[in-house]
């Protein structure tokens, strides 16, 4: 029998196809955590930006304050949108409440959201909704469905509510489930819910789960649901297996050392060190989820805006290989200077360190292709490259310098 909330395989299928083939997509962390961007009173709080409020353990009152602050008259949904596209990527997952409880859309069940406590008074996610329409890119949203240290019920604030004075049934129920609702038909169509750490008890997840898929039966729900109920498997932060996952899963990650904007986090890393880590990921079956931090005014940080155009000029050269491409059907070994993506016909070798004597070696080749020909996916009319077998390697022969010291990607044709 199929309970209610079980698809079968063929709409799963379906529902997942465009998640499939897009690989490569844009977290936004944007709330009212921007405002005080890691420093409270003075002192520079350690840790994730967005996690200010339990670091310092800020009492709510005085945290609903910055509400008053946050007027990010530069927001210009369009232009997030077109930065995200022209980073390649393919959809937008933005916080429309993160643990601090403070809803960044129009809500009916609580004043603490952006319209009604900020100066701004305006929705961003409803502009983000419209311009993603517009262009024609996935629109999702993060939504913290079990810390919420504003609400009396949620969990995690403990110094301003006794833990054992919560209900957090009531909660799910009659807050949670109510503003899912909003979101799913006001914002429609959710393309993901991004549910994060897990949900309390199997029940509550079942439960939750039931009500977005009867409200949008078409929306991806994520891993963190709990409980083995997503969509799809979320590794942790920034954690990237060291081998091929076979069935959906997604990466989310970051671009220094936080989620939410830090005035004072400079260590982004490199685009050369993004482009290597989407073809690691894309290599072993999964999307990465790429996150951005915009600041109190609205804008997302300069640098961000750079490394996603180097990014975004890497794969619209070579996005053939990266696109709607399946995990390496060859076994890669982790130190490999090289990774594989493939689709029918063809394998695509992305070698990220070039070989200095001229040959590369791909472990494993044999058995699994017939190489009929072998040529660089950017310039393919300069003529195939030579190859050879050594037992069940394929040897390649390569000129002295790569076309891409980052990734230079040879194609395999069978
Ligand atoms: O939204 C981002 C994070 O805020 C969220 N997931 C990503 C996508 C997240 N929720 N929980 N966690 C991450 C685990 C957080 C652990 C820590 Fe901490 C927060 C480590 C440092 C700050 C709590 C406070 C444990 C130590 C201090």
């Amino acid at each position: 029998m199929v309970d209610s909330i079980e698809e079968i395989k063929e709409q799963h299928d379906k529902k997942m196809a465009w998640w499939r083939e897009a690989k490569f997509g844009m977290f936004i962390h944007w709330g009212l955590y921007a405002v005080p961007a890691g420093v409270w009173k003075g002192r520079c709080i350690p840790g994730i930006g967005e996690w200010i409020m339990y670091r310092a353990r800020i009492p709510v009152k005085e945290y609903e304050e910055l509400a008053k602050r946050f007027n990010p008259v530069k927001f210009n949904a369009k232009e997030w949108v077109r930065i995200a596209k022209e980073a390649g990527m393919r959809y937008i997952i933005i916080t429309a409440k993160h643990h601090d409880g403070f809803c960044m859309f129009d809500t009916k069940y609580t004043d603490y959201n952006i319209v009604k406590a900020t100066p701004f008074g305006r929705d961003p996610l409803k502009e983000l909704a419209e311009a993603c329409k517009e262009e024609g890119i996935k629109l999702g949203f993060y939504y913290s469905q079990t810390l919420d240290w504003h609400h009396p019920d949620g969990l995690g604030n403990d110094w301003d509510y006794d833990p054992a004075k919560k209900d957090f049934t009531r909660y799910l129920r009659e807050y949670v489930k109510p503003q899912l609702k909003e979101l799913l038909t006001n914002y429609a169509p959710v393309a993901v819910i991004w549910f994060d750490i897990g949900t309390p008890t199997p029940e509550l997840a079942r439960e939750l789960k039931e009500w977005v898929r009867k409200l949008s039966p078409d929306t991806i729900i994520s891993g963190r649901i709990g409980h083995g109920l997503g969509d799809y498997r979320e590794m942790g932060d920034n954690q990237i297996p060291d081998h091929k996952i076979e069935g959906d899963w997604e990466t989310p990650a970051t671009l220094n050392d936080t989620w939410g904007y830090k005035s004072y986090d400079h260590n982004w890393k490199s685009p050369g060190r993004i482009i290597q880590t989407l073809v690691d990921i894309v290599s072993k079956g999964g999307n990465y989820l790429l996150n951005v931090g915009p600041t109190a005014e609205g804008e997302i940080p300069e640098p961000c805006v750079r490394i996603l155009k180097d990014v975004g000029r890497w794969l619209k050269a070579n996005g053939e290989s990266i696109y709607g491409t399946t995990a390496s059907p060859i076994e890669t070994p982790p130190d490999a200077p090289y990774r594989c993506t493939a689709k029918p016909g063809k394998l695509y070798v992305h070698v990220l360190g070039w070989p200095w004597d001229g040959e590369l070696r791909i472990f494993n080749v044999k058995n699994s292709m017939k190489i009929k020909r072998a040529y660089f996916l950017t310039d393919p009319n300069r003529g195939g490259l030579k190859f050879r077998w050594e037992g069940e390697d394929l040897i390649v022969d390569v000129p002295e310098k790569p076309l891409d010291p980052i990734d230079t990607v040879i194609v395999l044709e069978s």
